[in-house]
C-alpha cells in the first residue's frame, strides 16, 4: 500500500463564493449545493498570493481587537484569546477536530475581512512533503524569508530537566533532542512578532514576549511523515483516529517540528500566536477530512473522544456526541452542535481542499 494525493472537489466555477452559507447536499465531489473556495497547500500558490495572505495575517495584527482580555490588542490576538481560554476543553477531547474546524472558518472569514482572496481559503502544510531530508525541512517554502513565514530562532542550549530559558514553563513533555533553535523569530515577514498572552494559561500578562521558534526536523519525520498519515487513513473509527492522531502521531509532530522545547508553537495555550499554527491545522483538518471521505456516509456523522481532557479511559465524564456544543469566540460566540460540523461543505462551511490524503492499494 502506498499514500498518493488525489483531487477530489476541485470544482471549476469557484467565483462568487462566500464565508458559510452552505446548503446542505451531497458527499463529495464539487457538485454540491455551495461554491466551495479551496484550501491549497502553500507552495502551490503562487508568490505574489502568497504574498496577500502574509498580508491579510498583518493586517489582523494591526486591526484593533474586539475580545475582552486586556492582554489581546489585535484582532489576531482575538483567536489566540479564545484558543488559550478553551485549551483545556479542546485538546485531547471529542470535540478537538471539530473546533479547531470551526476556528480555522472564523480565522478565515477575518483574514478575507483584511483582503484574503475569497476564492482561496486558509493555506495549509502538508508535512510529508518536509520530511525527506533535514536540508529538505529547513529549506521547504513554509519557512522562506520572503515568500513563507520565516525560519528558526537562534539556538540556546539547555534541555527539559535544566532549562536555560527565563521564565520557561515547559512545552513538551520530553526533550527534543536534535531541537536546533530557541530564539525568537528574527527572519521573514513576522521578525518581531511578540505577544502579551500566554505563557499557556495565564492570561493577565502585561509583558510581552516575542514568538520563538526551536526547529525539530526528527519530530516532523517521526511524527508527521507519510507513515503516520498512512496509519492514519487506515484507523477504522473516529475514536482511534483522534486518539491516535490527536495525541501521539502528526498533531504533535507539527507543533514539537516548529516549536520544540522553547517555541511558542509547542505552547498548547498560545500556539495560534504563531502564524504557522494555522497552516499547521488547516493541514490537520485536511487529514481528518482525507479520512472521513474515505467513508463519508458514516463519518460525515462519526464523533467519539472524551468530553473532558484526556480522559480517554471515560474515569471523569463521558464522551461526545453529536450534540456537544462547539464553539468560538469571546465576544461573538459562534456555537453549532458537534454534529454539524462534521462535513466541509455543510451547516456553517463551504470549502474544499486541492488534494487529499488517499490510499491507492
Ligand atoms: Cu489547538
Amino acid at each position: 500500500m502506498k499514500v498518493a494525493l488525489h483531487t477530489v472537489g476541485l470544482v471549476t466555477v469557484l467565483i462568487g463564493a462566500t464565508a458559510g452559507g452552505c446548503t446542505p447536499s451531497g458527499p463529495v465531489s464539487g457538485t454540491s449545493g455551495c461554491k466551495p473556495y479551496v484550501r491549497k497547500e502553500w507552495r502551490r500558490l503562487k508568490p505574489p498570493q502568497r504574498w496577500a495572505y502574509l498580508d491579510a495575517v498583518k493586517c489582523l495584527q494591526n486591526s484593533p481587537s474586539l475580545a475582552p482580555v486586556a492582554a489581546a490588542e489585535s484582532r489576531y490576538d482575538d483567536f489566540i484569546a479564545t484558543h488559550q481560554a478553551q485549551t483545556e476543553f479542546v485538546h485531547f477531547v471529542g470535540i478537538f477536530y471539530p473546533y479547531h474546524r470551526l476556528l480555522l472558518s472564523e480565522y478565515e472569514k477575518a483574514l478575507w475581512a483584511c483582503g484574503w482572496d475569497r476564492k482561496l481559503g486558509q493555506p495549509y502544510w502538508d508535512w510529508t512533503l518536509d520530511t525527506g531530508s533535514e536540508e529538505e525541512f529547513l529549506s521547504s517554502p513554509v519557512f522562506h524569508k520572503k515568500h513563507g513565514f520565516g525560519g528558526n530562532g537562534a539556538y540556546i542550549p539547555g534541555n527539559l530537566t535544566h532549562p536555560q530559558l527565563p521564565g520557561f514553563i515547559g512545552g513538551p513533555p520530553f526533550d527534543i533532542p536534535d531541537r536546533s533553535g530557541g530564539g525568537c523569530l528574527t527572519t521573514g515577514p513576522f521578525a518581531g512578532l511578540t505577544t502579551k498572552l500566554g505563557p499557556q494559561n495565564i492570561s493577565t500578562g502585561t509583558t510581552s514576549r516575542c514568538v520563538r521558534r526551536d526547529f525539530s526536523y526528527a519530530s516532523l519525520r517521526d511524527f508527521s511523515g507519510t507513515a503516520q498519515v498512512q496509519q492514519a487513513m487506515a484507523l477504522p473509527d473516529f475514536g482511534s483516529f483522534e486518539f491516535v492522531t490527536d495525541t501521539t502521531t502528526f498533531h504533535p509532530g507539527g507543533h514539537w517540528a516548529v516549536g520544540g522545547l522553547y517555541g511558542t508553537m509547542s505552547d498548547t495555550y498560545v500556539s495560534p500566536a504563531d502564524p504557522l499554527f494555522y497552516l499547521h491545522h488547516s493541514n490537520m483538518d485536511r487529514a481528518w477530512w482525507s479520512w472521513q471521505t474515505l467513508n463519508l456516509a458514516v463519518r460525515e456523522k462519526e464523533i467519539a473522544g472524551p468530553l473532558v481532557f484526556f480522559d480517554y479511559a471515560n474515569q471523569l465524564g463521558g464522551n461526545a456526541t453529536l450534540t456537544t456544543p462547539v464553539w468560538v469566540g469571546l465576544t461573538n460566540r459562534v456555537e453549532y452542535p458537534a454534529g454539524k460540523l462534521l462535513h466541509i461543505r455543510k451547516g456553517p462551511f463551504c470549502y474544499t481542499y486541492d488534494e487529499v490524503y488517499d490510499y491507492e492499494d
